[in-house]
Formats: structure tokens, C-alpha cells, sequence
């Protein structure tokens, strides 16, 4: 079962201050399930809720395909996740821009209804992502995949029903709904979802676990396990008392973009321990990942999961050496790859090579024993901010579609607290940075706003007229 059993006793998930245990989360979502049996999607707010939870589990337990909305998305962008995903039903509260029925999700509702599991390659989920052009595509992942993916974690980081989950990661991504919420419930370890990833939220749910014990369900120990992006964690090493109430965690695990040394190295001073990171896409869930039993290595990610593997490739796809310092193309193979994008089989073509491996787009080195380190992207169009995916082009797009801009470049620059942030250097008359700002957050999502505009009166383009974002920071003002 994709989700393990729905009986038991003892808190399953507390989101904020509400919580259900396992029994009434299953009855809950049995009452969900109920009523969107047969319908081909069902589209889920993504807000961090227990509605958000009870719909998801409802969906999965029904083997309807779950299509998470980011829960700050603007009315373009929710507009075609659901005009994409075919998605029959809204399940949350009523939105602008969703034109589906809506079905409430209530979680104090019960049903005693049991429900066949669905096949193994039914579609769990259509997440969707960006690429470096166009708007986010659908990714199609079965259930087999993301109980590959879960299976092969809680085998490297040695993940029971003894560890209580800590993280406040969005529930609309991979990161804090596939590990966060769908791991917590197949390993049958509880979980304390904080709503919002910051410093004081984590000291207190890791001061929380102390008196859980009359909660937990009577199988349970209390040792934590926290997820956090790279973001997460430096904010947390910046606040020296909520990393040192973090002190008696079990295992800290860091992902979803590179975690820089002095935040590793900071966290280890502070807690006594240094995170492990793990590596992966939506596409190909986690791949890579630092096992809790072997030595921390501070900037690596660790060996291919079970039921994966890995290789490098160069510009032209000959083999690269794996000696710990050659760079190439990570490719990867195995379990728990996706399906495909929705109706795009020239782009998921495009994503596989012709021996069947899923390129990355990641640059990475590989040592003797399979370890690996990622030394960044193939395409500087693919930006990573707060631990976000965003495509320059959807952005560039999106700004485009401003009657003040004429020309538009979007590039991710260094930063120490997002890892990158979103800069758009604009073309145009009376731009009002501010209001463009505000234009791209409504329309696409609040997360690939751009930090700032950069007004300038030429874009430096070359003899075909392409611009050329290497010689952007040369046009700063
Ligand atoms: C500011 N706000 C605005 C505007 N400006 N709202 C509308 N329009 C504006 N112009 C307000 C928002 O309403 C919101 O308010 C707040 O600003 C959000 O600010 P923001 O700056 O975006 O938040 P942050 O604090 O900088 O966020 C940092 C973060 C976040 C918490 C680390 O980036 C985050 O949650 N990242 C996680 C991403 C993730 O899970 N990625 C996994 C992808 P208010 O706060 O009041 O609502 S999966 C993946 O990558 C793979 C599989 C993997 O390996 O995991
Ligand atoms: P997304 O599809 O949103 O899941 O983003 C996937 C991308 O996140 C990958 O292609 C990498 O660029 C990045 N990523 C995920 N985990 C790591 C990590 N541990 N170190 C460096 N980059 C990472």
C-alpha cells in the first residue's frame, strides 16, 4: 500500500496547532475519496493545511491523480496547472481563477469506507515545474515511484515510525509533500508540519517532541528528523538559539538546491551534527543521498539510492571519469522516475538519451565509491531561489506581458540567503519596478517574483541577436 495501513493509534500529522491522528486522517480522507472516485484529476490547493492533507490522502486512497496548486500561484499560472492537468475537481477553498466545481474538504468529516488499492502504475500525482522556457510542464509520477523513492530513503537514513518528522516545507512540491507528508505516512512516522520553515517554528517543534508522549502513537520513540532547503538551514544557523534547540535531533537532512559549506559547518558547530544532503528532481523524485550511517562529507550528496543509478556524460555523451574532480552532465536511470510530461512526448523525448537515461541538466563530479557533488546547472535559464525551480523564460514571459516593458532578461544572481535571486534587467518607458514586481507575483506565483528590476536602455545581444546574460552584469546601471 502506498501509504501503509490506516490503522493505529496516535498522532499521524499536526499541521500548525490542528492534528489528526492515523485513524481519523484515513476516515477523514476516506470521505474524500468517496465522493471524487472515477474522476480522471483532482486539483489540491496547496496550502499548508490539514484540508491540504486530508485531500491528498482522499486522492491517493481514491487512485485519483493528485495535481498539487502552489498555494501562492497568481491567476495565470493556476489557470494552466488546471487547464493542463485536465483536473475535474477543486479541493480546497475557492480561488480566483478556478472555474471546476468545488468540493470542501472538511477534516473533522468520517467515513467507514474501505477502498481497493489502486495499481502501482496508476498515476499518484502531476506535479507541476519549470523549464527554462515556456509555462511549467506536468509531471506525471506514479505510485511505484514514489514508493521506490520513499522505500530507498528511510533505507539510507534509517527512517521508522521512531523519528517524528519536522518540517514546514510548502505541501505543493516534492520536497514537502512527497518526502514530507506521503514518507511520514509510509513510514508510519508522525508528523509536525510548522506551516512556515522558519528558525523559531523549528526550535519549537523540536521542544514539542519532548512532551509528545502521550500522542505518539505507542509503537513511537522520539528521536527527530528534519527537512530543510539550504535557505532554511542558514536562517536557523543565523539564529544561534533555535539551531542549538536543534541539538538533540536525530538526523537533519538538507535538499532541493546546493547548501553552502559555512552553513553546513555552522550547523555541525551549533548542533553537533552536520546535516546529510540529498539530491533530486520532480522528475526523477530524490536520486542521491548521504546515508545516516556513513561519515558527513560537507558539499556531497551522497550514493545513487536503491534502485537507481548514476553516471556522467560530457558535451557530446562520451563517459566521464569518476575520480572525484571530472564534470559532467549527471544522468540517472531507475525506479523512481517519472512517467513523462503530460501530453508532451516530444519534451519527455527530449529529456531521456537514446540508452535510456534521464538527463539532469545538473553539472556533477563523482568519486571512486560512487559519492557525488554538484557543481551547478547546465543552463543558466534554470534558476534555483529558496530552494524554487523558476525558468528564466517563464518569468521573461511573464514581464513581457507589462505594457511598460519592451525588452526583458531574467537572470539568477549569488545570494546568500535565497542562494540565488531572481534579477530582471528591463527595457522600457516609465517602468515602475515595484508594480512589475507586483504584475509577475499575481500572474505567475509569489515565489518567482523577481527581487529586483534593473532598468537599462539596451540588452547586450550578439550578431543573431540573442542576448547574452553572461555580459548582463556589465549592463548594470
Ligand atoms: C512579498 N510578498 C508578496 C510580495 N512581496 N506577496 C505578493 N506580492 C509581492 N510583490 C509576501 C508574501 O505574501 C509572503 O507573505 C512573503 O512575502 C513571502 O516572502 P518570500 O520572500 O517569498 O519568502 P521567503 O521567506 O523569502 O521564503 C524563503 C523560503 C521559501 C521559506 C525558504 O523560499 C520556501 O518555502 N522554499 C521551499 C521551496 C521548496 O520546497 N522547494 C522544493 C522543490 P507571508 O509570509 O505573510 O505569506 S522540490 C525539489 O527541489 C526537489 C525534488 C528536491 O530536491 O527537493
Ligand atoms: P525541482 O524539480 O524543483 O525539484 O528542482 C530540481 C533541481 O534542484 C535539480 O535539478 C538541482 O538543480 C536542484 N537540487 C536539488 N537538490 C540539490 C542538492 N542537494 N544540491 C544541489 N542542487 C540540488
Amino acid at each position: 500500500m502506498l501509504l501503509g495501513a490506516g490503522a493505529g493509534d496516535g498522532l499521524a500529522v499536526r499541521v500548525g496547532d490542528e492534528e489528526l491522528d492515523r485513524e481519523a486522517l484515513w476516515s477523514a480522507a476516506a470521505a474524500v475519496a468517496g465522493r471524487i472516485t472515477g474522476t480522471d484529476a483532482v486539483a489540491v490547493h496547496g496550502e499548508a493545511s490539514l484540508r491540504t492533507v486530508v485531500a491528498v490522502v482522499g486522492g491517493l486512497l481514491a487512485g485519483v491523480p493528485v495535481v498539487p496548486v502552489p498555494a501562492d500561484s497568481g491567476v495565470a499560472e493556476r489557470r494552466h496547472i488546471l487547464r493542463d492537468s485536465g483536473a475535474a475537481l477543486w479541493l480546497g477553498p475557492p480561488q480566483e481563477g478556478v472555474d471546476l466545481p468545488v468540493l470542501a474538504v472538511d477534516p473533522s468529516e468520517r467515513s467507514s469506507r474501505s477502498l481497493p488499492e489502486p495499481a502501482p502504475e496508476a498515476t499518484a500525482l502531476i506535479m507541476y515545474t519549470s523549464g527554462t522556457t515556456g509555462p511549467p510542464k506536468g509531471v506525471v509520477l506514479s505510485r511505484r515511484a514514489v514508493a521506490a523513492d520513499l522505500d530507498a530513503l528511510a533505507d539510507a537514513w534509517s527512517w521508522s515510525p521512531d523519528d517524528v518528522l519536522v518540517h514546514g516545507l510548502p505541501l505543493f512540491h516534492v520536497h514537502g509533500l512527497v518526502l514530507g507528508l506521503l514518507g511520514a505516512l509510509r513510514v508510519g512516522s508522525p508528523l509536525l508540519h510548522t506551516v512556515r520553515p522558519t528558525p523559531a517554528a523549528y526550535a519549537a517543534a523540536a521542544r514539542a517532541i519532548e512532551g509528545l508522549d502521550g500522542r505518539l502513537p505507542s509503537s513511537a520513540g522520539r528521536a527527530g528528523l528534519f527537512f530543510g532547503v539550504p535557505t532554511v538551514w542558514s536562517r536557523v544557523v543565523r539564529d544561534g538559539a533555535a539551531a542549538r534547540d536543534l541539538a538533540g535531533a536525530r538526523l537533519l537532512v538538507s535538499g532541493s538546491a546546493s547548501l553552502p559549506d559555512p552553513v553546513a559547518e555552522g550547523l555541525r558547530a551549533a548542533t553537533g551534527q552536520a546535516p546529510v544532503e540529498r539530491y533530486g528532481m520532480t522528475e526523477s523524485l530524490i536520486t542521491l543521498a548521504a546515508r545516516a550511517d556513513a561519515p558527513r562529507r560537507t558539499g556531497w550528496v551522497g550514493t545513487a539510492l536503491a534502485g537507481v543509478e548514476s553516471r556522467l556524460r560530457g558535451e557530446h555523451g562520451e563517459p566521464v571519469a569518476s575520480d572525484g574532480e571530472s564534470i559532467g552532465e549527471l544522468q540517472v536511470r531507475g525506479a523512481t522516475l517519472f512517467d513523462g510530461y503530460l501530453r508532451l512526448p516530444e519534451a519527455t523525448a527530449a529529456a531521456w538519451t537514446e540508452d535510456g537515461w534521464f538527463r539532469t541538466g545538473d553539472a556533477a563530479v563523482v568519486d571512486e565509491q560512487g559519492r557525488h557533488r554538484m557543481v551547478g546547472r547546465m543552463s543558466v535559464d534554470m534558476i534555483k531561489s529558496g530552494g524554487y525551480r523558476i525558468g528564466a523564460g517563464e518569468i521573461e514571459a511573464a514581464l513581457l506581458g507589462h505594457p511598460a516593458v519592451r525588452e526583458a532578461a531574467v537572470v539568477g544572481e549569488a545570494d546568500d540567503d535565497l542562494g540565488q535571486r531572481i534579477v530582471a534587467y528591463l527595457v522600457g518607458d516609465g517602468i515602475d519596478p515595484a508594480a512589475v514586481i507586483d504584475f509577475v507575483a499575481a500572474r505567475l506565483s509569489v515565489h518567482k517574483r523577481p527581487r529586483e528590476i534593473r532598468v537599462v536602455d539596451t540588452l547586450p545581444r550578439n550578431a543573431m541577436g540573442k542576448v547574452q546574460k553572461k555580459l548582463l552584469d556589465g549592463a548594470r546601471p
